[in-house]
């Protein structure tokens, strides 16, 4: 852990940090149950486990005076008509907000309250985006043929929580369909009185 002030360096071209202490692999079958089309989801898991998404962390305490950083790179592709995404997440720590500067590619954030109220942002290079307390949020690659890349800044107690969107996902969905982006309900939603 350096206990000093550093830099390194974000390379667009390569979507790579210069330095990193941990690298996060989500591939096909961690994401078992989050995509809608089971069949399509069997149709790829039978082909192989296609890489996802990843993550490279720099290191930090997780205090709250402290930032934990870091990359994440969604990959493109489908599974059915939807985009390959994060799993997404609360935070642990509710009341914790969250930085995303996009660097590479183009995409959405799926985000939503515990109360149910709804949002998707875009995702352009050079484009920062600011994810308030509260919000769950989940990171999708619309760009067909191209990485999603995204430097994001959160703090240290932040934490994850998994569980809600495991079971039900989010509200909204993001699909490719007849060559367009749409934004579609998620059956499996449930309104939070009738959870
Ligand atoms: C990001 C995410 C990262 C991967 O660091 O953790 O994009 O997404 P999942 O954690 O949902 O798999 C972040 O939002 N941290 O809080
Ligand atoms: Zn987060």
């Amino acid at each position: 852990m350096i206990d000093r002030p550093f830099v390194f360096h974000v390379s667009a071209a390569d979507a790579i940090l210069s330095t990193y202490d941990r690298h996060i692999e989500r591939r096909l079958s961690d994401l078992n149950g989050m995509f809608a089309d089971g069949v399509a989801y069997d149709a790829l898991r039978a082909e192989g486990d296609p890489l996802l998404y990843e993550v490279y962390e720099i290191q930090r305490p997780e205090l709250a005076g402290e930032l934990l950083h870091g990359l994440s790179v969604v990959h493109p592709g489908l599974v059915g008509d939807e985009y390959f995404m994060t799993k997404g997440h609360f935070h642990s720590v509710l009341e914790t907000a969250e930085v995303y500067y996009c660097v590479k590619g183009e995409g959405v954030m799926v985000m939503e309250t515990p109360e149910g109220e709804w949002a998707v942002e875009p995702f352009r290079v050079g484009g920062v985006l600011y994810v308030p307390p509260r919000w769950a949020h989940r990171s999708v690659n619309t760009g067909l043929s191209e990485d999603l890349v995204t430097f994001f800044v959160y703090p240290g107690n932040a934490g994850h929580d998994y569980g809600t969107i495991e079971t039900q996902g989010f509200r909204k969905r993001v699909i490719h369909r007849q060559g367009e982006t749409q934004i579609v309900d998620n059956p499996r939603w449930l309104a939070p009185e009738n959870r």
